[in-house]
């Protein structure tokens, strides 16, 4: 995958890890349903484990991502990115600058960046970003130091008037989702909506109805 041509992937569901809230299935086991529910974007998002455990998971994840035609993301850890041969790294706005990051990652990886405002936005743009994370739109407790909600007006904001591929994010749930698609999201990440379903297949067919009845509207 060329980052210049990512831009079809950026539609449907955005799923992340977070084995904490995945009910004591690994990782693996939770990709792996995600995978085959048919999820297109899977984020690898651990901010407890150690390097080297985060490595080896990265480096399955890459198998089963690549086998499934999706494309995978790693967060914060652009060594393990790169070690993996990840498609993608995303980084927020207390991490390394995007500018910086694209030196390290070369010309082809996806950079993602969280923002929170018109203004980070513009600058995502400016930075050389390739996809912009939107949110968080609702209150989540997932994300540990995450600032206040920016509500819908901030995705409203961005659907109109940013080009990038972005995705929105936080506290997005089976009820809540469609309000998310009328406000212009075509790309929904998900954490614990995901990982805590006991059925997973059922819980992302659940998600892609909700969804496709909200674009319908
Ligand atoms: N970035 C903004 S909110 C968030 C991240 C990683 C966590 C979203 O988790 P959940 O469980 O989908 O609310
Ligand atoms: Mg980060």
């Amino acid at each position: 995958m060329h980052r210049h041509t990512c831009r079809e992937y950026f539609q449907g569901i955005y799923a992340l890890t977070s084995f904490e809230h995945s009910l004591g299935r690994s990782n693996l086991e939770v990709v792996r349903e995600i995978l085959a529910a048919g999820v297109k974007i899977i984020q690898y998002r651990e901010k407890e484990a150690s390097k080297k455990h985060k490595y080896q998971e990265c480096l399955e994840i890459r198998q089963l991502t690549r086998r499934a035609g999706a494309l995978f993301i790693v967060n914060d850890d652009v060594d393990i990115a790169l070690a993996v041969g990840a498609d993608g790294v995303h980084v927020g706005q207390d991490d390394l600058p995007v500018e910086v990051v694209r030196r390290l990652v070369g010309p082809d990886m996806l950079i993602g960046l969280s923002t929170h405002s018109p203004a980070q936005a513009r600058a995502a743009i400016q930075s050389g970003a390739d996809y912009i994370g939107v949110g968080p739109i609702f209150a989540t407790s997932t994300k540990k130091d995450v600032c206040a909600p920016v509500g819908l007006e901030y995705l409203r904001y961005v659907a109109e008037h940013i080009d990038i591929p972005f995705v929105a994010i936080g506290g997005i749930k089976e009820h809540n989702i469609a309000q998310v698609v009328q406000a212009g999201a075509r790309c929904i990440a998900m954490v614990t909506e995901i990982v805590s379903a006991s059925d997973i297949p059922q819980k992302i067919a659940a998600l892609k109805a909700a969804m496709e009845r909200a674009r319908a509207q």
